[in-house]
């Protein structure tokens, strides 16, 4: 071990010491470079090349390790070990914005990526969530579209909210989550003062092969506090990485964010007959009908030690479940599933999971993989490569694996859900603006909307604007249409102060 105060040789990336960082090889001292200078040439192609290609959304981003503790007995529902009671995990927590590039400021208005990794003795359990509980569309063959509409026009690069607002109120099932971007949601005062959600509808099975379906809630216990536009807006001018810096400054300054984990459980056969539909995941659930149960704890308490290999690296995937918990037919997460290994394999490369953050840390690999570019571990000479085979490899297990499922039969058809009777594009969006926000927060809603109004150029958007929001509640429209005639930002339509439910979908109908 060289003395910490006589610093080591620098050396080439095999090990090589190299006789200096300052001077390329030259013919004399004002020649020619020469080509055969290795470590010159190495260090230039190692620049370029380190960069691997942003997420394609949710590029900017942050997030730390810590832990999840399993408090309460929820065993009635699910068999996964992560959340039997006593039970504590490592976790990683990634947070991020949707549609601003990598440099893109912190705090500009949108929707929060919420990225969980749980390090289970049975595999890695991700929960990849928002910091709303819906989602803009219910189909994932509107994705790439959807994304393409709030990212950058083909010729000018810039982003542009006619071409934002054409898609919006040309997909009503947008009304929701739009409600909640253009709400005190889409600007949190920071990441750990925001919730977390799975979104999605998925599958518990407990011990007895039972199945539940659940929607996670992840309440945090430092608020669910925001910023207004304008100091939004000034700290985007000022500090870029604005909830990147609270984040990393907080754990270092041992103040530990935590969040409690709490799921609603709906029983499997109730799925069949609700009133709208569960899987639906421009929907909530009313509380009232399927009240918070609680879990367990989430912690952050550890800075990753490298923000690249940990958390630029970092692949979060819907796919990665493990026994006694399942995706469900939510038409969003089954193209979920697909779409993040395939991007990580893009943009990390074939044998990403073998990297330390994405590798499993509590659970052991069997399976006859190998190969493929940067292979790292692999299997013993003496270890088959095939299955099945009689020399003691790995097996397949249907009980290990506790897999969930539903029945499905039927035609294989290109249509919208089966529409319910409760079934509406603008009913919980209304909801949420009428029941769930304060008259302040309605304000600074009706503000904002009008700045989105007045930032339309295209007359027959703008009057969609208005239609799609006076569907949302007319009053809200109506008063939309006056500020926009008169130039002045309406104050909201007098309505009786409502009380501050702390989670929009405890009030939705
Ligand atoms: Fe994503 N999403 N998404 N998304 N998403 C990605 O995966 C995708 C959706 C979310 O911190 C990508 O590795 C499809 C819903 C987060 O690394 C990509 C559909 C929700 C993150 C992708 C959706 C999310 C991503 C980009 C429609 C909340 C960041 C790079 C079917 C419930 C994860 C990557 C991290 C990242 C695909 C919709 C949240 C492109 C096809 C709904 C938090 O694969």
């Amino acid at each position: 071990m060289s003395n910490p105060t006589t610093p080591p040789v620098t050396t080439t990336q095999t090990g090589t010491p190299v006789a200096s960082d300052a001077h390329s090889l030259t013919v004399g001292a004002d020649g020619a470079t020469v080509l055969h200078d290795r470590y010159l040439v190495e260090k230039l192609a190692q620049f370029n090349r380190e960069r691997i290609p942003e997420r394609i959304v949710h590029a900017k981003g942050g997030g730390a390790f810590g832990r999840f503790e399993a408090t309460h007995d929820v065993s009635a529902y699910t068999r996964a070990a992560v959340f039997q009671p006593g039970t504590e995990s490592e976790t990683l927590l990634r947070f991020s914005s949707v549609a601003g590039e990598q440099g893109s400021p912190d705090t500009w208005r949108d929707v929060r990526g919420f990225s969980l990794k749980f390090y289970t003795t049975e595999g890695n359990y991700d929960i990849v969530g928002n910091n709303t509980p819906v989602f803009f569309i219910r189909d994932g063959a509107k994705f790439p579209d959807f994304i393409h509409s709030q990212k950058r026009l083909p010729g000018s690069g810039l982003r542009d909210a006619d071409m934002q607002w054409d898609f919006w109120t040309l997909s009503p099932e947008s009304a929701h989550q739009v409600t909640y971007l253009m709400g005190d949601r889409g600007l949190p005062k920071s990441w750990r003062e925001m919730q977390g959600y799975g979104s999605h509808t998925y599958q518990w099975i407990n011990a007895a092969g039972e199945q539940f379906w659940v929607k996670y809630h992840f309440r945090s216990q430092q608020g669910d506090l925001h910023l207004d536009a304008e100091t939004a807006e000034a700290i985007a001018g000022a500090d870029a990485d604005f909830y990147r810096r609270d984040l990393y400054e907080a754990i270092e300054r041992g103040e530990h964010p935590k969040w409690d984990l709490h799921v609603q459980v709906m029983p499997y056969e109730d799925a069949k007959t609700y009133r709208f539909n569960p899987f639906d995941l421009t929907k909530v659930w009313p509380h009232a009908d399927y009240p918070l149960i609680p879990v367990g704890t989430l912690t952050l308490d550890r800075n990753p030690q490298n923000f690249f290999a940990e958390i630029e690296q970092a692949a979060f995937s819907p796919a990665n479940t493990v026994p006694g918990i399942a995706i469900s037919p939510d038409k969003m997460l089954m193209a979920r599933v697909f779409s993040y290994p395939d991007a990580q394999r893009y943009r990390v490369g074939t044998n990403y999971t073998q990297l330390p953050v994405n590798a499993p840390h509590a659970a052991s690999v069997h399976n006859y993989s190998q190969d493929g570019a940067a292979r790292y571990h692999f299997n013993a000479p003496t270890a088959p490569v095939y299955a099945p085979n009689s020399v003691g490899g790995p097996v397949a297990s249907a009980d290990a694996a506790g897999e969930g499922g539903w029945e499905a039969d039927g035609s294989l058809v290109r249509t919208a859900y089966t529409l319910r009777a409760d079934d509406s594009d603008f009913g919980q969006a209304g909801t949420l603006y009428r029941d769930v926000y304060s008259a302040e927060a309605k304000a600074r809603f009706l503000e904002t909307l009008s700045g989105q109004a007045n930032a339309i150029t295209v007359d027959d958007i703008r009057e969609r604007f208005f239609q799609y929001w006076t569907n949302v509640d007319a009053g809200l429209g109506a008063a939309l249409r006056d500020a926009y005639a008169t130039g002045v930002n309406a104050d909201a339509p007098q309505q009786p102060e409502a009380d501050e439910a702390d989670e929009a979908d405890e009030a939705a109908a």
